[in-house]
């Protein structure tokens, strides 16, 4: 009988500290380390995404480096992906001496952004939804009339 009792109490003691637990939040997600992913936008004569399949996770800040290395001005537009992160910021950076300089910052929701020849720029965010979108396109249309998107630089997106 004593016995039973213990238990019990050791029982109880444990559902209070499991009750506990989950009040401790993660914190702010958007100040961890930043992984970070490459994509090149168009490259001399060719209009596309490299890659053009992105994968990311939700709960984790990523810095995505959108390089132009083309002699093209280039869009990264994707209405479906903006709808599935938060933005924590968008820099404009310039190589200098072999370092990476920043430019400019930009907070608040960004809807997309268009990179200049030869020029880069980062997005950091944290994804807070699943979901997989294909509307990764650049509209910047070519001297033929038609945009690059129907050139082939579209995308997809995957955020688990
Ligand atoms: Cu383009």
């Amino acid at each position: 009988m004593r016995k039973l009792r213990a238990s019990r109490l050791s029982i109880a003691v444990l559902a209070a500290v499991c009750a506990a637990a989950p009040a401790e939040a993660a914190g702010d997600l958007s100040k961890q380390t930043p992984i970070e992913v490459v994509v090149e936008l168009g490259k001399p004569g060719t209009h596309a995404f490299l890659p053009n399949k992105l994968r990311f996770e939700t709960g984790k800040l990523y810095k995505l480096v959108l390089k132009n290395p083309s002699t093209d001005p280039h869009y990264f537009t994707s209405h479906g992906f903006t709808q599935l992160i938060y933005t924590r910021k968008v820099q404009v950076t310039q190589e200098r001496n072999g370092k990476t300089v920043t430019l400019a910052e930009f907070k608040g929701a960004i809807r997309e952004i268009e990179v200049y020849p030869g020029q880069s720029a980062e997005w950091w965010f944290v994804p807070v939804a699943t979901g997989r979108v294909t509307d990764l396109r650049c509209g910047v249309a070519g001297k033929d009339g038609k945009s690059h998107a129907e050139h082939g630089m579209v995308g997809e997106i995957v955020i688990e």
